[in-house]
């Protein structure tokens, strides 16, 4: 890079509100080769992953091989959902999982589920039946996904996302739980109960996580779905729900909401002290407000990830770090109306670019795993 770019970059990564940092990261421009991001995860005792989706790995060979260099470990974008897994009740359509985790076994990669309940994409007969049901036939509704999914991949998926996204403190309940979700309005918090219960009883040996978003930040916003997430954590495990570890998913906002290395600092501390296993499920960075140009955005946006994995990455119990998606080729932030550009230029929030090449994201994610000290060993 031409020196004033290089330091307009640096220059316009100070003046971000995003970390606490006193000596501010500037980002290395990226190598081309050397060990990819899961090889330096493995360096502390971590995994490196990404979201995949089947079809792109039946058409795109350079993002296929891109894949298998950079990740170790592999979840479904959308493929385990249940309106794409059970269109019509009692039957089950796992073609599409069945291609990313034979593709997993194929070159030695772990696999990830995501997710078995959500009060999103369900299939509409779902919904319609849940409300009228009672008794078993109301908890079948929940469980025999969870049982059906769970022991067609035992042995195979070692980690599930079992509920995803449980609370939403502005939809008005004072607990901060999502009021719009099918699952807490028919069963009440209960559903969280049933639903790690009975994946506990589906796969004794697997990983079962309660995963959400916006918890990142230090904005009002995050800190009330913190609050909601560790009040909910602590009462369902004073009840012995059995949940191993909390998934952070990661998709920051920079250019909307700072980020305090201490703030989220304290909560992963919080989530540990509470004897819970973290990871982060499905980082990436929103560019959508930064710089038009793509030196001095790139530059922040490398910087907000340095700052956030040093932080996830310093606590002993983060086993894993997985990015929604691993090239701006594929990624859902170009196409959400809230962050995609106007203009149809892809967003540029994932490790490597359109074209496959390392991006600065990509090098301060390396430098995060280099530096990063050991991860708790044997945790579940
Ligand atoms: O990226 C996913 C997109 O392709 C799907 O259409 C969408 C609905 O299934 O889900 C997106 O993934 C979401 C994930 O499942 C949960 N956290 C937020 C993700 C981005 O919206």
């Amino acid at each position: 890079m031409k020196r004033r770019a290089f330091i307009a970059g640096a220059a316009a990564a100070c003046s971000v509100p995003l970390a606490t940092s006193a000596v501010p990261y500037i980002p290395p421009q990226p190598d081309t080769g050397g060990p990819g991001l899961d090889a330096r995860a493995r360096r502390s005792g971590r995994r490196f992953g990404c979201a995949i989706k089947s079809g792109q790995l039946a058409k795109d060979p350079a993002f296929t091989a891109a894949v298998l260099r950079e990740a170790g470990t592999i979840v479904q974008e959308y493929e385990l959902k249940r309106h794409v897994t059970q269109p019509r009740p009692g039957r089950y359509d796992f073609s599409g999982n069945d291609k990313l985790v034979d593709f997993a076994q194929k070159h030695g990669l772990a696999a990830r589920g995501h997710t078995l309940v959500w009060y999103s994409n369900n299939p509409p007969w779902l919904a319609a039946a849940l409300p009228g049901a009672r008794g078993r036939a109301r908890d079948t509704l929940l469980t025999g996904y969870i049982e059906t999914a769970m022991r067609r991949y035992a042995g195979r998926i070692g980690e599930w996302d079992v509920v995803n996204e449980p609370v939403e403190p502005n939809q008005g309940r004072a607990d901060g739980m999502r009021a719009q979700n099918i699952w807490g309005q028919a069963f009440g918090e209960n559903y969280i109960d049933l639903a790690f219960h009975s994946a506990r009883a589906a796969d004794p040996r697997a990983r079962l996580f309660l995963t959400d978003f916006g918890l990142e930040h230090a904005s009002r916003r995050c800190e009330a779905r913190r609050t909601a997430i560790l009040k909910l954590l602590e009462r369902a495990l004073s009840r012995r729900v059995p949940i191993d570890a909390l998934g952070i998913q990661g998709h920051l906002k920079p250019f909307r909401e700072p980020f305090d290395e201490r703030t989220f600092a304290r909560f992963l501390d919080e989530v540990r002290g509470m004897g819970l296993g973290i990871a982060i499920t499905e980082m990436d960075i929103a560019d959508r407000g930064g710089p038009q140009a793509l030196e001095p955005r790139d530059a922040q946006v490398a910087a907000v990830g340095k700052a956030f994995l040093d932080v996830a990455l310093a606590n002993p119990a983060t086993s894993s770090v997985l990015t929604w998606g691993l090239s701006d080729r594929y990624s859902w932030l170009s196409t959400y109306p809230e962050y995609r550009w106007p203009d149809g230029k892809p967003s540029r929030g994932l490790p490597l670019d359109s074209d496959l090449r390392r991006k600065r994201l990509w090098a301060s994610m390396a430098a995060a795993f280099d530096a990063a000290p050991p991860a708790r060993k044997g945790a579940r």
